[in-house]
């Protein structure tokens, strides 16, 4: 599981409204309007019913520890969607004390394995990469105009995969997936029934015009197998896509180190 690195979320903060009007150019839709379209929603009825919800971000210690500028960029993120925000001064144990103490009904924090949003309220626990998964297709279905009955290659069967297996499936694409560990993609099977397996990447590549690429391998994807009308949601860290394809991609690439996935945390977490 790849660990955030503190030069990967350094400008996130100051970033976010350029992001945003990159995205609306891409995608046709915002960071919210597309965490809205992971859940089924609308970024209006997300915000009328819930932007006054207090959300508490708690830094977390254990194993490898603070990731600086981890617990502030979260914040950030959720602040730019038009929510309230916190981090509490506290980490660990005080720091969820102190989070409902001071009236959190969301709770955000990450440890090395761990990222989740919980609603205290609703009971409702959100695990990053499900979410990010949705919230990463979602976008892919807004850039694809729509995925009905296209084919998509989902690289990677692991929870990302997951969550953007279930959103493309309901969407009614036809999955593909790849994983390094056919064992994985076999088991992936079971909980996304309707996937069919990939065993040959580098052969399958370039059938496909839609990609999903959920593995956290650098440089797996190479300029001769980027078509002229390829699209590419990418969560994954590091990016899969080489170096020299970015110029060839213009406005046909989603991929960010936080915001998708928190933003679509937080609706999910907020949505009843
Ligand atoms: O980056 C990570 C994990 N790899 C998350 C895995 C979820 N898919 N965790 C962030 C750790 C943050 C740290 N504990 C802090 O600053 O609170």
């Amino acid at each position: 599981m790849t660990r955030l690195r503190e030069e990967d979320i350094l400008y996130i903060a100051e970033s976010l409204k350029e992001y945003d009007k990159q995205l609306v150019k891409n995608v046709g839709k915002s960071l919210a309007g597309i965490a809205a379209h992971a859940i089924g929603s609308t970024e209006k009825e997300i915000y009328d019913l819930h932007h006054a919800t207090p959300v508490a971000v708690i830094p977390v210690t254990c194993g490898e520890g603070i990731i600086n500028g981890f617990s502030g960029s979260v914040q950030k993120i959720i602040e730019y969607l038009g929510f309230t925000a916190f981090v509490t001064g506290h980490k660990d144990v005080g720091g969820l004390a102190e989070a409902v103490k001071k009236g959190a009904k969301v709770i955000f924090l990450a440890d090395d394995d761990h990222f989740v949003a919980i609603n205290i309220s609703t009971g409702r626990v959100v695990d990053n990469g499900e979410a990010t998964g949705k919230g990463y297709a979602a976008g892919l279905d807004l850039m694809a105009g729509g995925l009905r009955d296209k084919d998509v290659l989902l690289l990677g069967a692991g929870p990302v995969g997951t969550g953007a297996a279930a959103f493309m499936s309901g969407h009614g694409a036809r999955v593909f997936v790849y994983d390094v560990k056919l064992g994985q993609a076999e088991n992936f099977k079971k909980t996304a029934p309707g996937v069919q397996i990939v065993r040959d990447f580098y052969k399958s590549l370039p059938e496909y015009k839609l990609l999903f690429d959920a593995t956290p391998s650098a440089e797996i994807i190479v300029k001769e197998y980027v078509r002229e009308d390829t699209m590419i949601s990418a969560p994954g860290i590091p990016l899969g896509l080489s170096r020299e394809c970015l110029p060839l991609m213009a406005g046909r690439l989603i991929h960010d180190t936080l915001e998708i996935g928190v933003a679509a945390m937080l609706f999910e977490a907020l949505f009843n």
